[in-house]
């Protein structure tokens, strides 16, 4: 049967709620793609209106998932209007709270989210635990590896399948010829499945220190909001002192050793049975990288020099032409909606976010097949999403661990250079092969890898920063509103987990006029712009296999690579109820 399309609604396994649509040619490869946010939340419209200095609490509700990070971009945003500057101190506890969040939320994607489409738990039930034993014990020194442990992890696997109640593990597509692992390997990964779920609660509780809770812990527009002392016990709820900093290290130290003992030499132990995979979902037709850059080792400056994370992007694979990036620019970024249910006075212009526009429209158009409450097909030559679609100097771009690797590595930075060249050597594949579905899944290991090692490099240099005698964490000096322009514009760059984010602020007489943010999930999982371009996601998905017509693991893979976050990307509820749960396949 000549076109058939694929529907699949809800994307699970991800943050928040996306629908993908594919159309697969006779020999069920995927020749057409269309990703659609399917749920409008109008922060960008809530702050109008509001005072600055709050903004980061309310943007930082956008997601639960890359906590804090919204609210990171937005006091950067504040304080670039007002000419803020932060303290040492500040800077560098905010590198420590960002490569936390990445440390925790790369291993959750790994372990719950992504490794369920590589892993196959019902599998494991037939695994030899004596061999999977001596296989961790090959790949690394964790100490969980013995051939018992492994044993009373399959029991427990295996009385739950009894009882009937697989639970977070059922509706699956287990035993579909696409996964390849033997047994074995798949309770290597089903038990650190479990492993992981107490280590990622561990590393989280950087954030209840500094930030007071997590998820959303506080951020302050001019510093941070943890008092600093380091000859405090904490019995005056002093979350700096030298307790809570060697605290801290300990998280540090265990991140390090988990990443380095289980999630990368279990990935490095799975790519050889998905080796295809290096060479699928890398996106056919644009090979486009954006980067804004982050982890400033000197506060303020976010110029080359001081970054960890480099700024930059990359058009067509074309690794020896790097173009810097500027967000103030009016040319560069630009966000469209004419596939979008958004309305702008021209239809077909983009707006840079300073002059951005969030005006909905929720309207089904040519193509469109089914009813309001039952949309079987969105058209694509209509408007079929909730995200707009931002493109740079009009090109569509992926973002993310991929982008921030392969970026880094094309301006021969030390750190990502060496990850990159290791892992490549070790998997046998050239730096192209970064360009995949697995190419991203091992960006984004390769990145928590990093950011482990970053975590520890921050407490050290913030515990010799206090002790050098500067206790400060923020400055004030322009809190009062009466210290600011009639009017005044900024943006705050920032890295998430899932890419390049950015938050643009326009402030006058005190109070808000215009807030824009547009977030890693925008640029990933953007719909067609007016020249007709893909989105990253949809990109990725064409030329892909689909074994199974209806158990689309191919489409859940290389989706779930980006790590998608729908709230993120379309930050009201459209009230056109949608079915839940439902694959089709015409
Ligand atoms: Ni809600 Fe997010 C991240 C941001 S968007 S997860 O990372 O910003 O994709
Ligand atoms: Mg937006």
């Amino acid at each position: 049967m000549a076109n058939q399309k694929i529907v699949v609604d809800p994307i699970t396994r991800i943050e928040g709620h996306l629908r993908m649509q594919a159309v697969m040619d006779d020999n069920n490869v995927i020749v057409d793609a269309m990703s659609t946010g399917t749920m409008w939340r109008g922060l960008e419209v809530i702050l109008k209106g509001r005072d600055p200095r709050d903004a980061w609490a309310f943007v930082e509700r956008i997601c639960g998932v890359c906590t804090g990070i919204h609210a990171l971009s937005a006091v950067r945003a504040v304080e670039d209007a007002l000419g803020i500057k932060i303290p040492k101190n500040a800077n560098i506890i905010r590198n420590l709270m960002n490569a936390t969040l990445y440390c925790q939320d790369h291993l959750t994607h790994f372990y719950q989210l992504h490794g369920l489409d590589w892993i196959d738990v019902v599998s494991a039930l037939n695994a030899d635990p004596k061999k999977t034993s001596e296989i961790q014990v090959a790949i690394s020194n964790h100490a969980l590896s013995s051939p018992a442990y492994f044993k009373e992890i399959q029991d427990r696997l295996k009385k739950f399948v009894a009882s009937g109640q697989l639970g977070i593990f059922a509706n699956a597509y287990w035993g579909n010829p696409a996964y390849k692992l033997p047994p074995e390997v798949n309770l290597l990964g089903v038990t650190h499945y479990l492993e992981s779920l107490d280590y990622q609660r561990q590393i989280v509780k950087v954030h209840t220190i500094l930030g007071g809770k997590n998820p959303h812990p506080n951020y302050l527009v001019g510093g941070v909001p943890c008092p600093i002392n380091m000859n405090d016990t904490g019995a005056q709820g002093t979350m700096v002192n030298q307790i809570w900093v060697n605290y801290i290290r300990d998280i540090a130290k265990d991140t390090i050793k988990f990443i380095e003992e289980v999630y990368y030499p279990d990935l490095m132990a799975m790519a050889p049975f998905y080796k295809d995979w290096f060479k699928i979902g890398g996106g056919l037709s644009n090979q486009n990288l954006l980067c804004y850059g982050d982890f400033p080792r000197y506060a303020n400056d976010l110029s080359e020099k001081s970054l960890l994370m480099p700024n930059g992007a990359i058009i067509d694979g074309k690794l020896d032409e790097i173009h810097p990036v500027d967000l103030k620019d009016p040319n560069q970024i630009k966000e469209f909606v004419d596939h979008s249910w958004y309305q702008y006075p021209q239809p077909d212009a983009g707006l840079h976010p300073w002059d951005g526009i969030t005006d909905p429209k929720f309207e089904l158009g040519a193509g469109t097949e089914g009813t309001k409450t039952d949309i079987k097909w969105l058209g694509a030559e209509s408007r079929y999403s909730w995200i707009k679609a931002p493109r740079w100097n009009g090109h569509a771009m992926e973002t993310g661990p991929l982008a921030r690797m392969v970026l880094a590595y094309a301006k021969k930075m030390p750190e990502q250079t060496e990850l990159v060249n290791e892992a490549l050597s070790k998997a046998g594949v050239p730096i192209q092969a970064m360009f995949s579905t697995l190419g991203r899944t091992l960006a984004r290991c390769l990145e928590a890898r990093m950011m482990a090692r970053e975590m520890l490099r921050c407490v050290d240099e913030l515990e010799a920063n206090i002790k050098a005698g500067d206790e400060v964490a923020a400055n004030m000096e322009k809190w009062e509103p009466s210290t600011w322009p009639l009017e005044c514009k900024g943006v705050g760059p920032a890295e998430a987990p899932r890419g390049a984010l950015g938050h643009w602020c326009v402030i006058k007489g005190g109070v808000i006029a215009n807030w824009q943010a547009v977030v890693p999930s925008t640029w990933n999982a953007s719909p067609r712009d007016p020249k007709g371009q893909l989105g990253a996601y949809e990109a990725a998905l064409l030329g892909t296999p689909v074994a199974v017509a209806n158990q689309p693991l191919e489409i859940l893979r290389t989706i779930h690579s980006f790590d998608p976050c729908l709230a993120c990307a379309t930050h009201v509820l459209s009230t056109e109820g949608q079915e839940l749960c439902k694959v089709q396949v015409r």
